[in-house]
């Protein structure tokens, strides 16, 4: 087992990184910019190494920074968190040049995936269920018209580089698609130096769903159900629940099979998430994200499996120990993503936090940085908090949760507390009656 990790991130995530560490043994390297000196996972580490200023492409992103710390403190693996270095490969790649092991799959799947296209055509070969849509790339105006012909209206534009909604253009006509097109190109091009886009027929009214697996990279693979993170405003999750209110037993089980299935053939290694469109009883693969996620912890919550701990224990080689029939899903987790926000405009609301406490009890978990008198500084994102509750039934859950929030003290700062007790409030909430455009509706923003 590794003697000493450093972790690449800050915040919650950082902390959460920490945490599975101290409870293996394993030492921990903090790296932080100059803006976050103070923070507490700074605090926690065993040692920390300042990599840079506060903007994060000198810091959290710098890679020979990163290398640099990890070289003098002795450390034997990175932990990249989620974000900034998590999904890019050229690091990975760069990490293990020089010694170190990355806790995370491994390049050439994390290659395969950040191309959308490639990981488009890679899951169908492995039996994934994929949305309609052209055979790779569109070339130019005639093929993708030819290619929406053949689809049928309405479809989306989307980018091959895509992710998180950029360079992504719905066209519901010829006319709409000419304009689209260009539209699309020039944003995925700004976005990603990359105006490579596809087509797919658009889903109008879908859920977002995901299934979290884990593997070892000799064939060993185990999926641990499933999350609804439909709840989102401008591709920004807001409140994500594990099980999803919309699938049954059978549709659960059979994904899972399905998911297990083409990630024992791909021999993936570490945790991952296979994200799908859920619309009219059929799923749709779009995405895989080859990293831990923010909300891994619903997932903990109700299969009482420690992700971050089952990742490191893969990276250093370890065998999964978990065999399928061991896995049990019991019970309803729901987290509450808490920014540092104003609840009405969402505009950005960093500086003192002049009192905290945090809510607890049974089955309650806070996943935080914060602390009285921290500062919550302007440069990154907004997330400050995960407020994680688990019932034995829905809505024991969301009971818990109510009582939570009405718990929860942040002073000094606005944030997003008052907009999940709002949100918990709603009938098509409750009824778990809601589709990835349902939050956006309730705000009164529509696109
Ligand atoms: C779609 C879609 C509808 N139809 N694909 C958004 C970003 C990327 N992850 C894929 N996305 C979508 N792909 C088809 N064929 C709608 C979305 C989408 C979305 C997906 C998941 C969560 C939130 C979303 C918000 C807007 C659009």
């Amino acid at each position: 087992m590794f003697e000493k990790v450093l972790i690449a991130n800050r915040g919650e995530i950082a902390l959460r990184i920490h945490r599975a560490c101290r409870e293996m043994g394993i030492r921990t390297v903090a790296v932080h910019s100059t803006a976050d000196a103070d923070a507490m996972h700074v605090r926690l580490a065993d040692e920390c190494v300042c990599i840079g200023p506060p903007a994060a492409a000198k810091s959290y992103l710098n890679i020979p920074a990163i290398i640099s710390a990890a070289t003098i403190t002795n450390a034997d693996a990175i932990h990249p968190g989620v974000g900034f270095l998590s999904e890019n490969a050229d690091f990975a790649d760069i990490v293990e040049e020089h010694g170190f092991v990355f806790i995370g799959p491994s390049p050439e799947h994390m290659r395969i995936m950040g191309d959308k296209v490639t990981a488009k055509m890679t899951m169908k070969r492995l039996g994934i269920p994929t949305v309609a849509g052209s055979e790779g790339p569109v070339a130019d105006e005639t093929s993708a018209l030819k290619a929406a012909r053949d689809l049928g209206y309405p479809v989306l534009v989307k980018a091959t580089a895509g992710g998180g909604g950029r360079g992504m253009k719905p066209a519901y006509s010829e006319e709409d698609l000419r304009q689209a097109l260009p539209l699309a190109k020039a944003e995925a091009k700004a976005a990603f130096g990359n105006d490579s886009v596809y087509l797919e027929r658009l889903l109008t009214r879908p859920r977002h769903i995901e299934i979290q697996v884990l593997g070892d990279g000799k064939g060993n693979v185990v999926h641990l159900g499933e999350r609804d993170c439909s709840l989102q405003r401008r591709h920004q999750k807001i409140l994500e629940e594990a099980p999803s209110p919309a699938l049954n037993s059978e549709e659960r089980a059979a994904i899972g099979r399905i998911v297990t299935y083409a990630m024992k053939q791909l021999g993936y290694k570490s945790a991952g998430t296979v994200e799908f469109l859920y619309q009219d009883g059929a799923f749709s693969f779009i995405e895989m994200n080859t990293r831990l996620q923010v909300e891994h912890p619903i997932t903990e919550m109700i299969s009482d499996i420690d992700l971050v701990r089952e990742q490191i224990r893969i990276a250093a080689g370890a065998e999964l120990a978990l065999r399928q029939e061991d896995i049990v899903i019991s019970g309803h987790a729901i987290e509450c993503r808490i920014n540092a926000e104003d609840p009405e405009t969402f505009a950005p609301s960093p500086g003192l936090v002049t009192d905290y406490h945090a809510p607890g009890g049974l089955d309650v978990r806070v996943d935080s940085a914060l602390y009285s008198g921290y500062t919550v500084p302007p440069y990154y994102d907004s997330l400050i908090a995960k407020l994680v509750v688990k019932g034995r039934t829905r809505n024991e859950a969301l009971m818990r949760l109510r009582r939570a929030l009405e718990e929860y003290v942040i002073g000094g700062i606005k944030t997003t507390i008052p907009l999940h007790a709002r949100l918990i409030a709603e009938p098509d909430f409750l009824n778990g009656e809601y589709d990835i455009h349902w939050l956006e509706g309730f705000l009164g923003l529509r696109k």
